[in-house]
């Protein structure tokens, strides 16, 4: 199906779900809520600096970082947005230590949503790009009952939602079903996300990589071998890296490049969290023609152990990603 640029997030909601006559409406409505969310953070960080929202909390979450207020605020905001709605039956967030279940009188839906509400966020002070990072599952236990840890510990490969929402220069919704990837953005004076990114893909090969490579003194040295030989003059490659994986990984998706954050002595086994930012990511990717690994196996092939599981990512062009899985084939 062909949309125009302009078309509203709701007009292609309408039209994609044409072809999913048993959808029920829970799916629109969790879109909604979403999005809803995502203006009302995208409000407040354009307007942090003013409202006092820069700087930390004092606070330190499950993952042993410095809590920000806009993570705070992202959190509960995308937690109220979700839990009325009736669309969810839990709560997966990289703010919060365990899962959040639907409080009565509120009644649980479908979806089990998991997100990172404001990856990044330390980087609001200076006013680069961060973002929110979410993908849902289809609920795996019986309704009848609370939800159990097993609808969020799955694989990756039955996510039925992924997108982000990169809070930037302007704010942008990138979102996937599993066929497509579609870029909105959001026109502030309307309130309305359109259609700005039709069917995004990526080119087989890149060469634009993605790193901090402060840290590639504690790499496997395989993997900077392969780092030092694409900087080979010749080769033209070059070097892009924000530091806020929303604002990373949407230049590759737009531009191409190939994003890496290997194990090292200080996170052995890599800093990213797999539910809400290797999966949500890796869906992405791979719907848009590229690949996502841990250097050992697809990202999607993976089933987490716990809610806050790390793991080590290599995500980007299809070529690279192979490229880096061969050179670390037979750990
Ligand atoms: P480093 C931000 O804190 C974050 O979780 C991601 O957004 C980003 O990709 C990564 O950490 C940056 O980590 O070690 O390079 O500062």
């Amino acid at each position: 199906m062909q949309f125009e640029e302009g078309t509203t997030l709701d007009r292609f909601l309408m039209e994609s779900l044409r072809d999913h006559p048993e959808a029920s409406g829970q799916f629109v409505n969790l879109l909604n809520q979403v999005t809803l969310a995502g203006k009302l953070v995208a409000a407040r960080v354009n307007r942090a600096g003013l409202a006092g929202m820069f700087g930390a909390t004092g606070q330190m979450n499950i993952q042993g970082e410095y809590v920000q207020k806009m993570d705070i605020y992202a959190n509960e905001t995308f937690k109220r947005a979700l839990e009325h709605a009736g669309v969810v039956c839990m709560i997966v967030s990289e703010e919060e230590d365990a899962p959040i279940g639907i409080p009565a009188p509120f009644v649980p839906g479908h979806y089990v949503f998991c997100m990172d509400p404001l990856d990044g966020s330390s980087n609001i002070d200076t006013n680069a790009s961060i973002g929110t990072i979410f993908c849902a599952f289809r609920r795996k236990s019986d309704p009848s009952g609370p939800p159990t840890a097993e609808d969020a510990l799955r694989s990756g490969r039955e996510i039925v939602l992924a997108g982000y929402i990169v809070y930037g220069a302007g704010t942008v919704l990138v979102l996937s079903t599993g066929k497509g990837v579609h870029g909105f953005t959001l026109d502030p004076t309307v309130g309305e996300f359109f259609l700005s990114h039709p069917d995004i893909r990526l080119e087989p090969s890149t060469k634009s990589y993605s790193c901090n490579e402060a840290y590639s003194a504690q790499w496997d040295p395989r993997l900077r071998a392969w780092l030092e030989a694409r900087k080979e003059p010749s080769l033209g490659w070059s070097s892009r890296y924000i530091g806020s994986l929303v604002g990373d990984f949407h230049r590759n998706l737009v531009k191409g490049g190939i994003f890496l954050y290997p194990p090292s002595q200080k996170a052995k086994a890599g800093k990213l969290r797999l539910l809400y930012e290797g999966f949500p990511l890796a869906f992405l990717v791979e719907a848009a023609g590229g690949a996502a690994s841990d250097g050992q196996q697809a990202i999607l092939d993976k089933v987490p152990k716990s809610l806050h599981e790390r793991s080590p990512l290599y995500i980007g062009n299809r070529d690279e990603v192979a490229s880096i899985t061969e050179a670390l084939r037979g750990d």
